[in-house]
């Protein structure tokens, strides 16, 4: 698989705030986080379970999972999320300064996957933060299982559609669901059907939505944004995180400082568990 960027996807990107990488990346990142995707989606079961409810969030037990902020778990997630392939992908969308902003697994259960509505992500922002200021970001939307309207592949709404360049639309709960809409009028959009190993990418001003899962199998997406600078809220905290990632087109992440926290909670527990037996 080899990734190349025209100056068509740069223009659609630009314009229209969206383009499509087909087949781009290797078959051991795509294994790697397809067994990743499992370990959590298994691990997040057992904890709606164990808490005994079915919905946290916008996540429903068995039928949609949203799962963010894991990779510093993972013994291999932080080599794909600023890797070669990504490197080039968001230096070629963003320019040579790039933070990791957010990561998360989209998985839509099996017969009964629901679908998710038209929203922004900067939409999400604003909801929690109507004071935001911040310049669009970048979402790769990366397909782990061939994608079409029967599994609950995603559309994305081009900015000329409904004028979404640089716009935030202010957004509503949906009951039920807790999905935040930001538009339910007739417009259907680009529907992203792509092979797995895929990477859609779109600005987080690009409305996009997507359908139910109706096969029987579950529908796998790995979901990583990224920014130019770090996000801020209205009132100057950070938004969520910043991981430097390039630097004047360099890759500066550095792998040991950004897990060493984690690691140590993680080896503290296992001194606690290990005492325990
Ligand atoms: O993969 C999907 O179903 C859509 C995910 C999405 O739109 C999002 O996380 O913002």
């Amino acid at each position: 698989m080899t990734l190349s960027i025209s100056q068509e996807d740069l223009d659609s990107y630009k314009s229209e705030g969206y383009a499509v990488l087909p087949s781009v990346l290797s078959e051991d990142d795509l294994e790697m986080l397809r067994l990743e995707c499992a370990y959590f989606v298994g691990f997040t079961d057992s904890w709606l379970i164990e808490k005994g409810i079915s919905v946290f969030g916008i996540t429903h037990l068995g039928k949609r999972y949203f799962i963010s902020s894991r990779y510093r778990y993972s013994q291999t997630m932080w080599s794909f999320l600023f890797g070669e392939l990504m490197a080039k992908v968001t230096s070629a969308f963003l320019g040579s300064e790039v933070f990791l902003f957010n990561e998360q697994w989209v998985v839509k259960g099996a017969n009964e996957g629901m679908q998710f509505a038209w929203h922004q992500d900067s939409g999400y922002v604003k909801f929690r933060d109507p004071g935001t200021k911040h310049d669009p970001y970048l979402t790769c939307w990366i397909a782990l299982d061939d994608m079409s309207s029967e599994n609950g592949t995603i559309s994305v709404m081009p900015h000329s559609t409904l004028s979404t360049h640089n716009r935030i639309i202010d957004h509503k709960v949906e009951k039920g669901t807790n999905d935040l809409v930001g538009y339910d009028g007739d417009e259907t959009g680009i529907q992203i059907d792509v092979p797995a190993g895929s990477i859609a990418v779109f600005s987080s001003t690009s409305l996009h939505r997507s359908n139910a899962n109706h096969t029987s199998k579950q529908r796998r997406a790995y979901l990583a944004q990224y920014t130019a600078k770090p996000l801020y809220t209205a009132n100057g905290k950070l938004w969520n995180q910043a991981v430097p990632f390039l630097a004047n087109g360099e890759c500066i992440y550095d792998k040991d400082a950004d897990l060493k926290e984690v690691q140590e909670k993680i080896r503290q527990k296992q001194q606690i568990d290990w005492k325990q037996k």
